[in-house]
């Protein structure tokens, strides 16, 4: 991971005039993100309020006239890419970071846009593998790019849709549209509540004194990708037994007395779905309202489903969420972060409590788990767009 914004762009910047010789025509970035609250509800049709943060992916780029793509990537050593756009774009085993913006590109030419070529140097400060979508903040960095270097006509929701695409068909990760869409159509100072069915967006202005605390639990996640798409079977297969075209179509109750329609394990998931998506329409009236105490409630409901029902979260991160609890009793709120198996918790406060936290989580995290946290403090920012 690198330094900050400033820092990134001349990174950026100085890295193409190195390595590739010339001026880079535009500079670009994309956000990573942290969802406040709405976990594994995306892919089931339902709402999620994730914002945009100051961390993200950022692109030096120049359009090219020969149909070549030209890729050095600064955080592996600016190990390069290249690959014709008149010919097949393949995955490449060896280079993972370079799969991302392979996919973005060739689903762009299947979508029918056109152009032809770019130098691209990428650089990020989304810490990767922690749950702040690293992955989309790279797919969607590269739709902007070549929108912006083309003035291809793409909306903010297509180069989302188009960077799930990429992820869900090239990389092969069925991931929801959450984090693309954040990244892509984030605002500054504000969360999105998002609507996964409609792609309906509705800012939520972030409370001016409200601190957005990230913490990683530096656990690396696990068996990501093979628990998450289990998950996806799952909820599916309630929303088919129940006769319904996702679990955002029904409520609790129904789930309660059909309970017999599924095994226990899927009616937990079920649940989970079902009650988050109700949390996170609470918690964006909370959130509006500056409501702090409600908020907190929301968020403790939501870390116990995803530990009781969801069974997503592991020992370190509930150790987290617990050390940070004790601290902020309901004078803030705290959950885990993301898709789960590791990662990052939020927890969101007044600033007079942002020191005794941090000290609580200094002082217990480490001698609980053997790992060591880092902590980030985060204010909700612009998405994608030009430097
Ligand atoms: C990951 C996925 F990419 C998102 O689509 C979402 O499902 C999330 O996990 C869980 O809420 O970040």
């Amino acid at each position: 991971m690198t330094a900050n914004k400033v820092d990134l762009k001349s990174i950026v910047t100085n890295t193409f005039e190195t390595q590739l010789g010339y001026t880079p025509q535009q500079i670009i970035q994309a956000p990573g993100r942290v969802n406040l609250i709405g976990e594994h509800t995306d892919y089931n049709d339902g709402f999620v309020l994730p914002c945009a943060i100051n961390y993200q992916a950022m692109v030096a780029a120049s359009p090219r006239e020969d149909n070549i793509v030209r890729l050095v990537s600064v955080d592996y050593n600016n190990e390069q890419d290249e690959f014709d756009l008149t010919k097949e774009i393949k995955f490449v085993e060896q280079k993972m970071w370079a799969n991302y913006i392979r996919g973005v590109v060739k689903c762009l030419l299947d979508a029918g846009f056109e152009f032809s070529g770019a130098d691209i140097v990428v650089s990020g400060n989304v810490p990767q593998g922690a749950g702040l979508s690293s992955s989309a903040a790279l797919e969607v960095v590269i739709g902007q790019t070549f929108k912006e270097l083309y003035q291809l006509e793409i909306t903010q929701k297509q180069i989302a849709l188009n960077g799930q695409k990429a992820e869900n068909e090239f990389v092969g990760c069925q991931c929801g549209i959450m984090d693309q869409l954040i990244s892509a159509c984030g605002e500054e100072n504000h969360a999105l509540l998002l609507d996964c069915r409609s792609l309906d967006t509705t800012p939520i202005s972030m409370p001016e004194e409200m601190v957005v605390m990230i913490i990683n639990s530096n656990k690396k996640r696990g068996l990501v990708d093979s628990e998450y798409n289990t998950r996806r079977v799952q909820c599916e297969t309630a929303s088919t037994a129940f006769s319904v075209a996702a679990l955002r179509d029904l409520t609790l109750e129904q789930l309660e007395q059909g309970a017999d329609k599924i095994d226990p394990v899927t009616f937990k998931r079920a649940r989970h779905v079902i009650t988050e998506n109700d949390r996170t329409l609470k918690a964006a009236t909370a959130l509006q309202n500056s409501d702090l105490k409600s908020m907190a409630k929301l968020m403790e409901a939501s870390h116990a489903s995803m530990r009781d029902d969801f069974e997503i979260t592991v020992f370190e991160v509930d150790a987290l969420v617990d050390i940070v609890k004790a601290e902020l009793g309901d004078e803030g709120g705290v959950r885990m972060t993301g898709g789960g198996f590791g990662g990052c918790i939020v927890a969101l406060m007044l600033p007079e409590k942002v020191e005794a936290v941090k000290q609580a989580i200094e002082t217990k995290y480490q001698k609980q788990t053997g790992l060591k946290e880092s902590i980030y403090v985060c204010q909700a920012k612009q998405g994608a767009g030009t430097v």
